[in-house]
């Protein structure tokens, strides 16, 4: 790259450090997340306009597996400056899972409440393994976040979840990188939307960058919410939202006027799509492109193709869309939705049988 020199990734905050309200050096809590790549798919490009560009910012690639430790290592850094010993959030996993791992680093208890039976398996592996303590609350996401605000307001713990300003500070971070990278924002952006904090600091990050004088235009947003879970689609809460995407099952978000407002400040959308669009998208992902995402991540992609089927038209133009989060996540949707195995005996010929390979 630049001659071998050495290239030292330092994490978010460090290297993003103006655009941050981190103050003091030695309360920075990271596992040096950010940084992560922007692919490219020709075959996905092909398939959605003439000269159209794809890449995919896969934020499954950081410490813990999603996007969520951007907006962390800000929240945990700023909790450890105000001499903080406790955090909490409610979550559809992902929160939990760097929660837990950052407070695990910061030498802080992390208290999480999760839906029973509603989160997936890698992500309650996460939780645990880090020494959370967590909690499976028989209700949804909206109830725990409810009881979180309260407990937040009255006893001596710090919420993480992203009411916290921070967190929308941090995760604001993936638009530089994407710009740093691309050199100007994309024309198009696509996400999924649960509790709406990503699709608002995407948002803002672009907007930054703008006013800086860093950047000349900005990208369409464009977020995809999944249909039994569409409150801001639909403009009403949704009571008992449904979707198989555990991660945005989310039925009153946070959010909500945020993400509206970078919807129509940047003229773009935000619309639902059905957990079949969502699956084929996820499945596209893995079999097509080579990236396995979790199926939350994929509502992005099948927003893509519910606006090239309704006839928008995306010719000469750079798409970004955001896989939010690792598929080694939910393993089981993951095996749900493939194909499954042979089963055979440890016998050459019954091997040979059934792969009906040519021969050399
Ligand atoms: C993979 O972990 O809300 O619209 O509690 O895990 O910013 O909420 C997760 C959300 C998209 C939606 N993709 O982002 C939580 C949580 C994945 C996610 C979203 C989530 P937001």
């Amino acid at each position: 790259m630049d001659g071998g020199k050495k290239f030292l990734w330092q994490g978010v905050i460090r290297h993003y450090r103006e655009y941050l309200p981190i103050k003091k050096d030695d309360c920075i809590v990271t596992l040096l997340e950010g940084n992560t790549p922007l692919i490219p798919s020709r075959r996905l490009a092909a398939e959605i306009g003439k000269n159209t560009e794809i890449f995919f910012k896969f934020e499954g690639l950081n410490p813990t597996g999603s996007f969520k430790d951007r907006g962390m290592t800000v929240a945990i850094s700023r909790a450890k400056e105000e001499g903080a010993s406790a955090v909490i959030c409610a979550s559809t996993g992902n929160t939990s899972a760097s929660a837990a791992a950052y407070a695990a680093r910061a030498g802080m208890k992390a208290i999480v409440l999760i839906p029973e039976g509603k989160i997936a398996l890698g992500k309650l592996s996460q939780a645990m393994m880090h020494g959370a303590l967590v909690v499976q609350l028989e209700g949804n996401f909206d109830e725990a976040l409810e009881i979180v605000r309260a407990l937040g307001e009255k006893y001596k713990v710090e919420i993480v979840n992203s009411i916290n300003p921070y967190r929308i500070e941090g995760q604001k971070t993936a638009s530089f990188e994407i710009c740093d990278v691309l050199g100007q924002p994309p024309d198009q952006h696509f996400l999924p939307v649960g509790n709406a904090g990503n699709i608002t600091a995407y948002w803002k990050g672009y907007k930054e960058y703008n006013a800086k004088g860093k950047t000349k235009s900005l990208p369409h947003m464009n977020g995809f919410q999944a249909e039994g879970s569409a409150p801001i689609v639909r403009g009403y809460p949704i009571k008992n939202p449904e979707t198989l995407a555990t991660a945005i099952r989310i039925g009153n978000p946070a959010s909500w006027k945020s993400a509206e407002a970078a919807r129509d400040e940047s003229e773009g959308v935000i619309d639902m799509v059905s957990d079949d669009e969502i699956v084929k998208a996820y499945k596209y992902l893995g079999r097509n492109v080579g990236i396995f995402c979790e199926p939350a991540s994929a509502a992005s992609v099948a927003g893509l193709f519910k606006m090239k089927e309704k006839g928008a038209r995306f010719d000469g133009q750079k798409i970004v869309c955001t896989l939010t989060g690792h598929g080694l996540k939910d393993p089981d949707n993951a095996i749900k939705f493939s194909e499954p195995t042979l089963k055979l005996p440890a016998k050459i010929d019954t091997v040979v049988n059934a792969l009906q390979l040519e021969k050399r």
